[in-house]
C-alpha cells in the first residue's frame, strides 16, 4: 500500500451530503445564493432531528415539569430529565446530581462566580484566567473581584495562539482558589491542555473551571478523564436550541455551594423564618426550567453521538486544512491563529478592509463569516488587532463552501482595497 492509499484509508468515511441534507436551513439561499453558513462557532445550525424533538414536545408531550400528578406533567417530567441523563452520558459525568440546566454557558459561570466565588473566594485570593477568554469567563471574574477583593491573574497568549503551560505553572500558587479556563479558542481554535492544567490546578489546591463551549463541540468530554471541577456548555453551539445550557460540577461542590437563585422548584421547604434546598440539581434550578429546550438538547446530544465522531473530526480538520492554505494565498491576508492541532475556527484580518466590511461583502456572495472582537477584546490586544473576520467549520461544511469562501474573500479585496 503506498503511503497517500494508507493515509486515505485511515481517513474515516464521511458523507458530508447525507449530513447536510439534515440540516433544513442549509438548502435555502440568500441574496439569491446558495447559503454558506460559517459561523458556526457562534451558533450552530439545527437538525431536523432536533426541530421535530421541540414540535413534539409542543405538540404532544407539553406540561410544567416536577408538579403535576396528572399525565402529561408526568411524560414531560420524564422526557427533561431523560435530557438530563443524556447530558450526563455524554460528558461522562457520574450522576445526574451533577447537571445543573441552566440557560447557557454565559449563565452556568456567573453561576460558579456567584454561589462558589461569593462563598469561596476572599480578598486577596487568586483566579488564573487565560488572554483568550470569552467575555463570558472574564466578566463574572471582574464582578466577583469588585465584590470580595480577589485578584485575578492571567497567562499570556503567544502570537500562534498557544498557551504555555509553564506560563500556567508560572501563575498557579498557593493563593490560587480558582482556574478558570477555555477548552478550545472561540477566536482562535487553539485547544487547551486541560488535563495537564487541571494537575497543576490541584497540586497546588485549586479549582479548575473550564468553560467548554466550543470544546463540547469539537471532540468526545470527559470530565472525569479531565479531572476537571466545574465545565460549562450551551446547547445552541452543539446543533441544539438556544436558552439551554449546562453547568457540570462535582457533587460535593454542588452541594457546599450556596443556591444562585431562589424561587420554586429549588427549594424543600419555605417559612418566612427560614428556607431549605432541594436536593441537586433542583437546588440550582430555580423556577419552570427551560423544559422544551432541554429536550431538543438531548435530541442534539442523540444526534451527534450517532456520527462517527472520529470521522466528523477527521472531516472539520480537513476543512480546517483546506482553509488555511486557501486563505493563505490571498495576498495582504493574515491568519490570526496558527496553534498546532487547533479546532476548526480561523480567523483572519486583511490589510486595508475593515472586518466588518469584509463580512459585509461576504454576505452578498451568500457566506456568512463572523467581524468584531469575538466577545474576546483583551485577546484582540494581544493580537494587535480591533478586530477579525473569523470563518467556523462544522460537520455540515464542505470544500466547496470554503472555495465559495475565498472566491468571495477575492471580490471583497478587489472591492475595499
Ligand atoms: N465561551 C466561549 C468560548 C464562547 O465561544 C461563547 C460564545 C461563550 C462562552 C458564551 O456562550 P453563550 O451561549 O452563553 O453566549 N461564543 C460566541 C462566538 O464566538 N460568537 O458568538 C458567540
Amino acid at each position: 500500500m503506498t503511503a497517500a492509499a494508507r493515509r486515505l484509508s485511515s481517513v474515516p468515511a464521511f458523507d458530508v451530503d447525507a449530513i447536510r441534507a439534515d440540516f433544513p436551513i442549509l438548502a435555502r439561499q440568500v441574496h439569491g445564493k446558495p447559503l454558506v453558513y460559517l459561523d458556526s462557532a457562534a451558533s450552530a445550525q439545527k437538525p431536523r432531528a432536533v426541530i421535530e424533538a421541540i414540535t413534539r414536545a409542543y405538540t404532544d408531550d407539553y406540561a410544567n415539569v416536577h408538579r403535576g400528578a396528572y399525565y402529561l406533567s408526568e411524560t414531560s417530567t420524564v422526557a427533561y430529565e431523560a435530557a438530563r441523563e443524556k447530558v450526563r452520558a455524554f460528558i461522562n459525568a457520574s450522576s445526574t446530581a451533577e447537571i445543573v440546566f441552566t440557560k447557557g454557558a454565559t449563565e452556568a459561570i456567573n453561576l460558579i462566580a456567584a454561589s462558589y466565588g461569593r462563598a469561596f473566594i476572599k480578598a486577596g485570593d487568586e483566579i488564573v484566567l487565560t488572554a483568550l477568554e470569552h467575555h463570558s469567563n472574564i466578566v463574572p471574574w471582574d464582578l466577583l473581584r469588585t465584590a470580595t477583593g480577589c485578584v485575578i491573574r492571567v497567562v499570556p497568549v503567544a502570537a500562534d495562539g498557544t498557551v504555555a503551560l509553564s506560563d500556567f505553572a508560572a501563575s498557579i500558587g498557593p493563593r490560587t482558589k480558582l482556574v478558570a479556563v477555555a477548552h478550545v479558542s472561540n477566536v482562535l481554535g487553539t485547544i487547551l491542555p486541560i488535563r495537564a492544567i487541571a494537575d497543576l490546578a490541584h497540586a497546588a489546591g485549586a479549582k479548575i473551571l473550564i468553560d467548554g463551549c466550543q470544546g463540547i463541540v469539537h471532540a468526545p468530554v470527559d470530565v472525569r478523564a479531565l479531572d476537571c471541577d466545574f465545565y460549562a456548555f450551551s446547547g445552541h453551539k452543539l446543533y441544539g436550541p438556544t436558552g439551554i445550557g449546562v453547568l457540570w460540577a462535582r457533587e460535593a461542590l454542588l452541594d457546599a455551594m450556596p443556591p444562585y437563585q431562589g424561587g420554586g422548584d429549588m427549594i424543600e421547604t419555605v417559612a418566612f423564618s427560614g428556607c431549605t434546598w432541594a436536593p441537586l440539581p433542583a437546588k440550582f434550578e430555580a423556577g419552570t426550567p427551560p423544559i422544551v429546550q432541554a429536550i431538543g438538547l438531548g435530541a442534539a446530544i442523540d444526534y451527534v453521538t450517532a456520527q462517527d465522531r472520529d470521522a466528523v473530526r477527521a472531516h472539520e480538520e480537513r476543512l480546517l486544512a483546506y482553509a488555511t492554505a486557501q486563505l493563505g494565498q490571498i495576498p495582504g491576508l493574515r491568519l490570526i491563529g496558527t496553534a498546532p492541532g487547533k479546532a476548526a475556527v480561523q480567523s483572519f484580518v486583511m490589510d486595508g478592509a475593515h472586518p466588518h466590511d469584509i463580512a459585509t461583502v461576504l454576505d452578498r456572495s451568500g457566506v456568512c463569516v463572523r467581524a468584531g472582537h469575538h466577545c474576546a477584546q483583551p485577546l484582540m490586544e494581544v493580537m494587535g488587532v480591533p478586530a477579525t473576520a473569523r470563518a467556523s467549520f462544522a460537520m455540515y461544511n464542505t470544500i466547496t463552501e470554503v472555495d465559495a469562501l475565498v472566491t468571495a474573500l477575492i471580490k471583497a479585496r478587489e472591492l475595499l482595497t
